[in-house]
């Protein structure tokens, strides 16, 4: 799978891509994910990206120029499946979500900053708009890096243990269940004996009990799904 991430901050979104799971997905080359400093498209001397709204306001909007010359410098060299801007007025983003996604093999993700993007960005260009949740960011990368998180570790062979993304909380709409490692008494807080009975099918039993009350109490709204 290969993402190309347009943004004005790309030392934002080094870090997280250098650690982990991402870097796993990279270093297998499972994954190749580019950043794109939209700067290096700005007008002029200065490099400008923004612009003052029409009309008036305050705050400044991203300008439609640099982001088209972007884009389409980027489909000369591929066809993407998506062209995902990263908005707070997306579509909220969730496990189906990222189940869809890690299974294209081109993606762009546009991360937004100022006041937004000049709309005829987005009916020119955006084939999807996603949220990360109902609150406000300060620019993209941060949504952008979640759903790059959420998406690599869902492709085969990223995960060493290819069952655990089957198991993680949301692929069933269910919570998963707690978890315990040793020393099996703390302080006299003992883990739950089924779990060191050595019995699978009465732990995967105890499991799924586990998840099904969870589920009910924390997020009775997945339950109902
Ligand atoms: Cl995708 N972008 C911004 N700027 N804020 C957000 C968001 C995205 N999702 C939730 N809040």
């Amino acid at each position: 799978m290969h993402i190309d991430i347009i943004t004005l901050h790309p030392g934002l979104l080094e870090s997280p891509f250098s650690h982990s799971i991402m870097k796993r997905a990279i270093e297998k080359k499972l994954a190749e994910v580019t950043f794109i400093n939209l700067r290096e498209y700005g007008l002029g001397k200065y490099k400008q990206v923004d612009d003052a709204p029409f009309g008036g306001g305050a705050g400044m909007v991203m300008s439609i120029e640099p982001i088209a010359r972007c884009i389409e410098e980027l489909k000369g060299k591929r066809t993407y499946d998506e062209i995902i801007y990263l908005t707070p007025d997306g579509e909220r983003f969730d496990q189906k979500t990222a189940n869809g996604l890690s299974l294209h093999s081109n993606i762009i993700l546009l991360c937004g900053h100022y006041k937004g993007i000049d709309e005829r960005v987005r009916e020119l260009f955006i084939t999807k708009e996603i949220s990360i949740g109902d609150y406000v960011l300060s620019g993209g990368e941060l949504a952008a890096t979640v759903v790059c998180d959420a998406v690599l570790r869902l492709i085969p062979g990223v995960l060493s243990d290819e069952t655990s993304a089957l198991s993680d909380s949301f692929q069933d709409n269910m919570l998963a269940p707690p978890v315990y490692t040793r020393p099996a008494d703390f302080r006299g807080l003992r883990v739950p004996d089924v779990l060191l009975s050595g019995d699978t099918g009465k732990v995967e039993e105890w499991r799924l009990a586990q998840s099904i009350k969870k589920t009910k109490i924390r997020r009775p709204d997945l339950f109902d799904k």
